[in-house]
């Protein structure tokens, strides 16, 4: 789908990582508190006392008291008060269940809204069955003058704002899942390159462009590499896909390809190109199951050239004569890798018999020529 005003947001970086909103909360440290949060878990206890009040956020992360298990249920005890004065407002808790760095709506725990003095409230919740296992936060909520649903992320004057660690476990097991950012990106290891994966469990959103999850890949071009092509042609949902250099300058990006629209597909030239991160995620928040396939051209393929040195015979069971032009040349795997450089200064008969079967690149390092040359 096109929605052309997201590219502003998408030309100006990509490189941020998903965090927690940490810049909320109250500028004052009076009146409206939370005064006390007790969570019992599978193992542990959270009994926290508020007041005297904090500005901002109050992190208590670090140390983390309770693990709950996914699909089983708990009632937190939330006491919305007071530091000073009494006034109307409201809260709201959440727990971040998918890890995704966000507190979405699926994930309040409780609302509440009135006036201090108020009784404690008791909220029963379910972990779901599908959270994912680990460490993750539990936001507690009160901002004076406000209303139902409260914005997890929203700075005020009265109130506060509590984060607590808790730990997940009998969930989801997202480990092995790579590529959810830059720090794990998948490694693309040899062109053509190919491969299968959701981005529906465990990934989550860590890229300017849709808040929908996306997958990262490393990819590094080798120096005979010319246009690398890159698609997501028959994914089950509508994709778009973005390559971005290491310093987060985009180098190319596809919404809808005009051959498989609205799923992604995109080339970008190679030459003299670092190391760069291939990026899958779908439009707006879809996510689904994808190929990414990745194949290039190379600088140079030249068999037809009627001044093309002559590697033969071709197909060879590893005897290799090269003719046509003298010097050195060079021996590649299709992923770029040198394995050999054949001097043709000792003579031009070459024997390859321990090299596998397979396509190879030879290219001669005076005139640039590459041709393909197979082993059987
Ligand atoms: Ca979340
Ligand atoms: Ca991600
Ligand atoms: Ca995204
Ligand atoms: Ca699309």
């Amino acid at each position: 789908m096109k929605h052309s005003y997201l590219l502003l947001f998408f030309l100006c970086q990509l490189t941020l990582f998903a965090q927690y909103c940490t810049n909320v909360g109250p500028s004052s440290t009076v009146d409206s508190n939370v005064e006390s949060v007790i969570l019992s878990g599978v193992v542990g206890t959270i009994n926290y006392t508020g007041c005297p009040g904090v500005v901002g956020l109050q992190d208590l992360t670090q140390s983390i008291n309770v693990s709950l298990n996914a699909g089983a249920s708990y009632t937190i005890s939330v006491k919305f008060g007071t530091c000073n004065g009494n006034y109307a407002g409201a809260g709201e808790a959440w727990i971040d269940f998918d890890q995704n760095g966000n507190f979405d709506t699926y994930e309040s725990l409780g609302t509440w809204t009135g006036t201090p003095p108020a009784p404690i409230q008791n909220w029963t919740f379910t972990v779901p069955p599908n959270a994912v296992n680990g460490v993750t936060r539990l936001r507690v909520m009160h901002r004076e003058g406000g209303s139902i649903p409260l914005n997890p992320c929203a700075t005020y004057q009265w109130g506060s704002v509590t984060d607590f660690g808790i730990s997940l476990t009998n969930g989801l097991d997202c480990t092995g899942y790579i590529g959810d950012d830059q720090g794990d990106a998948i490694v693309v290891t040899a062109l053509p390159y190919s491969d299968t994966r959701s981005t529906e469990i465990c990934y989550s959103n860590q890229n300017y462009v849709y808040p929908s999850p996306d997958i990262y890949y490393y990819f590094e071009p080798n120096p005979l590499m010319e246009q690398v092509n890159v698609s997501l042609c028959g994914a089950n949902f509508d994709t778009f896909l973005s390559v971005v250099d290491m310093n987060g300058n985009v180098i190319a990006y596809n919404d809808d390809h005009v051959e498989c629209a609205p799923q992604s597909a995109l080339s970008f030239d190679a030459t003299g190109l670092g190391p760069v991160h291939i990026i899958v995620e779908g439009w707006g928040s879809l996510s689904g199951d994808y190929t990414i396939q990745i194949n290039s051209s190379y600088v140079g393929l030249d068999d037809a050239s009627p001044d093309a040195f002559k590697a033969y015979p071709n197909p060879s069971n590893g005897a290799l004569h090269l003719t046509g032009n003298s010097g050195v040349y060079q021996l590649f795997n299709m992923s770029g890798q040198l394995l050999r450089q054949l001097d043709t200064q000792d003579g031009s008969a070459f024997n390859l018999k321990d090299i596998e079967g397979g396509v190879y690149l030879l290219k001669n390092t005076q005139t640039g020529q590459v041709q393909k040359w197979q082993k059987i």
